[in-house]
């Protein structure tokens, strides 16, 4: 049994995590923004930016799933006939090819295709919510808060892509709705190391504005049976 409360190393301060209302919220690791021949790739990202941070999510995953705990995936796309993209977003970058076009994985950012799903390493297990958003934020135009209210969740660990557009933007919508949120800086990734820093900088500025900022073995090592014991004693 994990204890109640956890304390966990973080900036600005540790953050008091309460395992049963506490949630991993993994962000868009999708094929097309994560995999060499992908979307991302194609608009001239490094995306090794990003694969950087598989391996730290998958570990914190597997410890996650272990401690029983609620994991949930967000996905970033649209519909197949284009109902829920805004023209603005469809135009955004003068770009040949935009979403909803046909890319090296299927057509870009569209649900169902090859490229909008999650990479195999990261992929949901049954049970697991997979959230589907039009925008950059997991709870623009989603059932993401109430199937976070309906279990009772109060705090996120967030990880995933890019630190600076879904990421930020998630942690902002989380936290103007109640949700105490600890980003985890090994596990969130940016195409540009300007952004990574910034992105994470904005969060745990002034006193924690939005959020704390941790590393993914300090919660590894908390959800460890050999951890828990002594955050219990
Ligand atoms: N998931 C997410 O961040 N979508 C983006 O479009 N990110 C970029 O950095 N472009």
């Amino acid at each position: 049994m994990l204890p109640t409360k956890i304390s966990i190393a973080g900036e600005p301060y540790p953050f008091e995590m309460m395992p049963a209302h506490c949630a991993l919220l993994i962000i868009d690791m999708q094929r097309d923004f994560l995999e060499p021949g992908g979307f991302g790739e194609m608009l001239g990202n490094d995306v090794s930016q990003l694969r950087r941070t598989i391996e730290p999510n998958k570990r914190l995953l597997a410890a996650w799933r272990e401690a029983g705990l609620l994991a949930i995936h967000t996905r970033e796309g649209h519909r197949p006939d284009l109902a829920d993209l805004p023209p603005a977003k469809k135009v955004r970058g003068h770009s040949a090819i935009t979403i909803g076009d046909k890319g090296p994985m299927g057509r870009i950012l569209i649900r169902g295709e090859a490229g909008h799903d999650i990479i195999p390493e990261l992929y949901p297990a049954p049970g697991e919510p997979v959230i589907d958003k039009p925008g950059k934020g997991a709870f623009f135009a989603t059932d993401l808060h109430a199937i976070l209210q309906n279990r009772d969740i109060r705090q996120l660990v967030v990880t995933g892509v890019t630190t600076e557009v879904c990421v930020n933007t998630t942690v902002r919508e989380a936290n103007d709705r109640g949700y105490e949120c600890m980003v985890l800086d090994d596990c969130v990734g940016s195409y540009f190391p300007e952004f990574q820093k910034m992105g994470l900088e904005m969060i745990k500025a002034q006193g924690g504005i939005f959020g704390w900022v941790g590393t993914s073995q300090t919660i590894i090592d908390a959800l460890a049976p050999g951890q828990t014991m002594k955050g219990a004693a």
